[in-house]
């Protein structure tokens, strides 16, 4: 199904993009689709602080096409959400259009739309690993595996289980925990829920996720959860076993020495994830005809 010997393509040479080349490395032929050329050694430190130069092929996708026509066996979008649609479009003159993909973005903007869009079968993914770049002492940079999670996948239209089994076949092979998810989007909404209480605030406060148990912030979140739970659920989507609550705070409490992924973003003066995560909430809030003061004035004070 998923044979060992067919490249994967990381298409987005992030954190995320360099985490699963760097792991996938040991396990079968990968190449790291970046937007310039680079050297071919993936720098990466372990999670228990060892460093590791790997031997991974970085590239273009124009570059990559002319020194390796091998057809993908699956591409692992590894972009922001607000650069998905420019890297399929790009990804699209180059592969097979009935290539698997892998969706890692955070949200629920892309998943819905590439699975609407593109021919071949969409797997989304949700992560809960753990990884960071920084500038290396060499004056290049490296990927931190910051911290070890579970990677869930599944299709949102359930139309391809043996396809996400053999992903997730293939990343325990490399060592990543990974399970299959068959309800992805409920599971995808979860994490967006985590992602709105936390991202937002602690980007446009520039705090470390832990701080948001103080004052003023508790309360900011709260308010928030208690207009994110009743949005999600009016989506359909299932709650949290323990509330959303509980699970909003156990990720707080959990990640509180974080510098979230926006707040990474903003002070690297990047783009932040606003849409992608606060976006399919206001949609909701508008479907449903809800009104979400917490949640306007987040969007309105939200780095974009
Ligand atoms: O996923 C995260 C992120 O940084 O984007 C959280 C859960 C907020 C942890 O920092």
């Amino acid at each position: 199904m998923m044979p060992a010997s067919s490249p994967w393509w990381l298409l987005g040479a992030g954190a995320m993009g360099r985490l699963f080349a760097a792991r996938l490395s040991g396990a079968r032929p990968v190449c790291l689709i970046g937007r310039r050329d680079a050297p071919n050694v993936l720098h990466y430190r372990d999670p228990s602080g060892v460093d590791h130069a790997l031997d991974v092929p970085c590239c273009t996708l124009t570059s990559l096409v002319v020194s390796d026509p091998t057809p993908p066996g699956l591409v692992v979008l590894a972009t922001k959400s607000h650069d998905t649609q420019s890297a399929l479009d790009a990804l699209s003159a180059h592969v097979d259009a009935r290539t698997p993909l892998l969706l890692l973005q955070n949200g629920f903007r892309v998943q819905p739309i590439v699975t609407r869009q593109w021919l071949g079968p969409v797997l989304c993914a949700s992560t809960t690993e753990g990884a960071y770049v920084e500038s290396a002492p060499d004056g290049g940079t490296r990927v931190v595996h910051a911290g070890t999670g579970v990677t869930w996948i599944g299709d949102l239209d359930h139309t391809w289980p043996d396809l996400a089994h053999g992903v997730v076949e293939a990343l325990t092979a490399a060592g990543m925990r990974a399970q299959v998810d068959d309800d992805i989007a409920q599971r995808l909404w979860h994490k967006l829920a985590v992602n709105a209480a936390i991202n937002p605030l602690v980007a446009r406060h520039r705090i470390r996720n832990g701080q948001l148990r103080d004052r003023p912030f508790r309360r900011m979140v709260d308010a928030l959860i208690d207009e994110i739970g009743p949005l999600i659920e009016g989506q359909g989507v299932e709650p949290p076993a323990a509330g959303w609550s509980a699970l909003i705070w156990q990720v707080i409490e959990a990640t509180a020495d974080n510098r979230a992924s926006m707040l990474q973003d903003v002070l690297a003066g990047r783009p932040t994830e606003r849409e992608a995560i606060l976006g399919p909430l206001r949609d909701a809030a508008r479907r449903q005809q809800r009104s979400t003061p917490s949640l306007d004035a987040l969007y309105r004070d939200t780095p974009s």
